[in-house]
């Protein structure tokens, strides 16, 4: 089956965002007068949970139940939430966040293929609008056919409802499609549609299990900045370009059965 869509995640996968988002919590909380404070330890437990309005709740559960007692919190997590989300642009706006290595040689290379691009993510569509807009300019928009962020699902990852509304919305099988993510949420959200996925990893997920990745990669590399491959065949590339990804593609669906869905346990672990 050939590759005919690229599905980016956004947080931690095109550019390495989660540490502005975690700085945007904290003024966010500062702001509405409490002295909580994430650290980067904490936050990459809280970021278990995925979704800001989630991982407040699932900080309350864990550190502050007495919150959860209080019917006004369910208000005060929205306040909170759309709060930090303005400091989160803020600080996009600023020019603080960038893309990571390859994302945007890919985003060209794509554009200039007959592969379309989509964005399955869980953060708001303002999050992803002001990334996109600070980093590649706004035309890039038009680039993904499909924008799935968390205001289309009910579910967040791990669920495949972000993945599921793209395909649908693409038209696509999911054999059709490569996702590229960073976390296991992630890819198990991508699993869970039946899409083969690449991960590139981050600070905040290089410890997670990867299992049933098509490869697991330091970043998306650039010519003479080489990716360090984790796990996984890259057939000898440095670079993630289209070649490689359809490579990638076809030795996954050589080693599954598509018609049984996968992974096929034993048969995702590319050898090492
Ligand atoms: C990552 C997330 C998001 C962000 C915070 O999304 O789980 O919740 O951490 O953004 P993805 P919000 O990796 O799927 O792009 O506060 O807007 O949720
Ligand atoms: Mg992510």
């Amino acid at each position: 089956m050939a590759l005919r869509c690229v599905i980016f995640d956004v947080d931690g996968t095109m550019a390495d965002t989660e540490d502005a988002h975690r700085r945007a919590f904290n003024i966010a909380f500062t702001e509405k007068g409490f002295d909580w404070h994430w650290d980067t330890p904490l936050y990459k437990e809280l970021l278990a949970v995925t979704g800001g309005k989630e991982r407040i709740r699932y900080f309350f559960q864990r550190s502050h139940p007495e919150m959860l007692k209080d019917p006004a919190t369910n208000v005060l997590i929205q306040e909170l939430h759309a709060l930090k989300t303005q400091k989160y642009t803020d600080l996009v706006d600023s020019g603080e966040v960038s893309l990571r290595p390859g994302v945007a040689r890919l985003l060209a290379e794509a554009r200039g293929s007959d592969v379309r691009l989509a964005i399955a993510t869980t953060t708001s569509p303002e999050n992803v609008t002001a990334l996109l807009n600070n980093t590649l300019g706004s035309m890039v928009l038009d680039w993904f056919e499909v924008m799935a962020t968390g205001a289309e699902v009910q579910n967040k990852k791990p669920s495949p409802e972000v993945y599921d509304y793209a395909l649908q919305k693409l038209d696509l099988k999911p054999e059709q499609c490569i996702a590229i993510e960073d976390s296991r949420n992630g890819l198990s959200a991508a699993l869970a549609a039946n899409i083969a996925t690449l991960i590139t990893v981050n600070e905040f997920t290089e410890d997670e299990d990867f299992t049933d990745a098509m490869a697991v990669l330091s970043d998306l590399g650039e010519p003479g900045q080489p990716f360090k491959a984790i796990e996984g065949e890259t057939f000898g590339w440095s670079h993630v370009d289209m070649d490689l990804l359809r490579q990638l593609l076809r030795h996954w669906h050589a080693r599954h059965d598509p018609g049984a869905g996968f992974p096929i346990s034993g048969l995702g672990r590319m050898p090492r």
